[in-house]
């Protein structure tokens, strides 16, 4: 790959006000667009995440997978395309700047996909949930015996090789996301490898795994997913 590829950064994000700015803050500078999915926040993420220089995307409809959605038809209407795209989360429970080891085996031409996994990074106290971390190691053996695929972790900070994550032909509007990416690349022959990523407490309100409905929500999707691409 091109030794300065260019780089655009999706963010989806309901309601984090309170986060999102830092988030954007810290993101290397190799970055082109930082495109932030607006995922029908009530609070000010929209108005902040504008102020900090990123490009605002609204999507009505609620969802992780929808959000990223959105974000890519955004980019895929812009004139030059990205070489590399990658995927982060609002809360600032990622290190933004870690981006530069998801991104380097895709620029060396080594990888097609690097997820940046919590489970080889360290992760500060109380930033999982027992549930989220038991969750993640289910999904990713049963990935392993069904689909053969080798991941520690379902980690949404993760970079892509544009053109081939348009050839995954993603579809999954919310909890699947992640996983559906994985199985994808996985079964595509897509080259992919993992990376240690740290993780910390995010700002403000969870809205996945600190919440009853969230987990029960997020599993369920997660193991659908994974046997409707047995
Ligand atoms: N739950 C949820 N999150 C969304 C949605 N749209 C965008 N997001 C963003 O997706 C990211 C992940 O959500 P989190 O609430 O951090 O979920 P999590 O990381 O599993 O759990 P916690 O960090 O413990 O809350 C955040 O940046 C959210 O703002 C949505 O419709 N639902
Ligand atoms: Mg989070």
């Amino acid at each position: 790959m091109n030794s300065s590829p260019i780089i655009d950064v999706i963010i989806p994000a309901f309601n984090e006000e309170r986060s999102i700015s830092k988030v954007i803050a810290e993101i290397p500078d190799v970055v082109r667009h930082i495109v932030v999915a607006n995922n029908n926040s009530t609070d000010r993420t929209g108005e902040v995440a504008e102020a900090a220089g990123a490009k605002v995307v609204f999507e009505g409809t609620k969802g992780y997978g929808i959000a990223c959605l959105t974000a890519m038809e955004w980019i895929k209407n812009q004139e030059v395309q990205p070489d590399i795209v990658v995927f982060l989360d609002g809360d600032y429970s990622d290190y933004p700047e870690e981006m530069l080891s998801l991104i380097q085996p895709i620029q060396e031409g080594k990888a097609d996909m690097v997820i940046g996994s919590r489970a080889l990074g360290k992760r500060e106290s109380g930033s999982m949930t027992l549930p989220q971390v038991f969750g993640n190691w289910l999904a990713t053996t049963l990935m392993k015996y069904i689909q053969g695929a080798n991941y520690s972790d379902l980690g949404p900070f993760r970079a892509i090789d544009w053109p081939k994550l348009l050839g995954l032909g993603m579809v999954d509007k919310n909890f699947g996301w992640t996983i559906e990416m994985q199985i994808k690349a996985h079964k595509a022959g897509l080259r992919y490898l993992e990376v240690p990523v740290n993780y910390r407490k995010r700002i403000g309100v969870s809205k996945v795994s600190g919440t009853v409905k969230g987990v029960i929500g997020a599993g369920y999707k997660i193991i659908l997913t994974i046997f409707k691409y047995w």
